[in-house]
């Protein structure tokens, strides 16, 4: 099953595609996520073209966040280039290695608040460049959300977009690096377990647009994360309760470079292998 949103009238109205047939929920499809024993779909079959929806060029739709997560949590430093890219800066050593070579060592993985849905756009909205960045990278990641016990409900795509100088200026300024306006995107759709093949051989491609013209392409695969998601959420969830609902980004390993920075009137694709394409556009404050 997937699920989708759009924006009718102001409203929000929740979707969900199964075997090719959509129907309009009349429950909230956090509800549907939580009981898989439910035979029929709560809703009503509507006669709606799902590549209309979901196609990652353009929507004929008003697309929202495919469901409303109590609170979003990201995991840092999952991918070997990460540890390599994010130690390249002068960034702090302890006893000869940069903090990233050690978060990427550790058996404990680096895992950080990443907002709320108040801070995410739409599919098809615009991500922000803080007013204070002259740096702002989108992170392409998989993302899960689960339920209150850490069991995986769904896959989505998710951009973890960063301002990388405020965090490589000081590590203490990750937080304002990662959490504020317009810092995050998900969606198109979110993917049920069932319909998902292995989390862990998917094609993950990032493309930037900047006036119209191809400026950024980058492609990893899922393979190469070092910590499985389980385990990441097995740590997120130590002695802290998660909300039924949450989503967790697991981590990026495609990163643009110093000079490819986004900037105001881009436009970033990220499409992971059976999800679907994340399209935003970009604004700096
Ligand atoms: O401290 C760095 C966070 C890195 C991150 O968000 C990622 O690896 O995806
Ligand atoms: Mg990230």
């Amino acid at each position: 099953m997937k699920i989708f949103a759009l924006k009718e009238n102001e409203k929000r109205v929740e979707y969900a595609e199964k075997n090719g047939k959509i129907y309009r929920l009349n429950k909230p499809a956090m509800d549907l996520l939580m009981n898989e024993g439910l035979s029929q779909i709560p809703g009503d079959e509507i006669n709606l073209n799902f590549s209309d929806v979901v196609n990652g060029q353009k929507s004929k739709y008003d697309l929202d966040i495919p469901i409303l997560p109590p609170e979003i949590w990201g995991t840092g430093i999952s991918y070997y280039i990460s540890r390599t890219r994010y130690s390249e800066d002068d960034v702090a050593k302890i006893m000869g290695k940069t903090i990233y070579e050690l978060v990427y060592e550790s058996e404990r993985p680096e895992i950080f608040f990443k907002g709320t849905v108040a801070r995410c756009v739409p599919p098809f909205g615009n991500v922000s460049i803080r007013s204070d960045s002259k740096w702002t990278l989108p992170e392409p990641e998989l993302a899960v959300c689960i339920n209150s016990h850490g069991k995986i409900l769904g896959y989505t795509v998710f951009d973890d977009v960063s301002a990388r100088d405020i965090e490589a200026e000081n590590p203490l300024f990750l937080p304002e690096s990662k959490i504020y306006d317009g810092c995050a995107s998900f969606g198109p759709v979110l993917v049920t377990p069932d319909e998902f093949t292995d989390p862990y051989s998917l094609d993950i491609k990032m493309r930037i647009y900047r006036d119209d013209k191809l400026f950024f392409e980058g492609k990893t695969n899922s393979k190469n994360i070092r910590t499985k998601i389980e385990t990441q959420i097995k740590w997120l969830m130590k002695d802290n309760s998660i909300p039924a609902g949450t989503i967790l980004t697991t981590g990026t390993s495609i990163i643009p470079g110093k000079d490819q920075g986004l900037k105001h009137g881009d436009k970033v694709e990220i499409s992971i292998h059976g999800i679907g394409t994340l399209t935003t556009g970009v604004i700096k404050k």
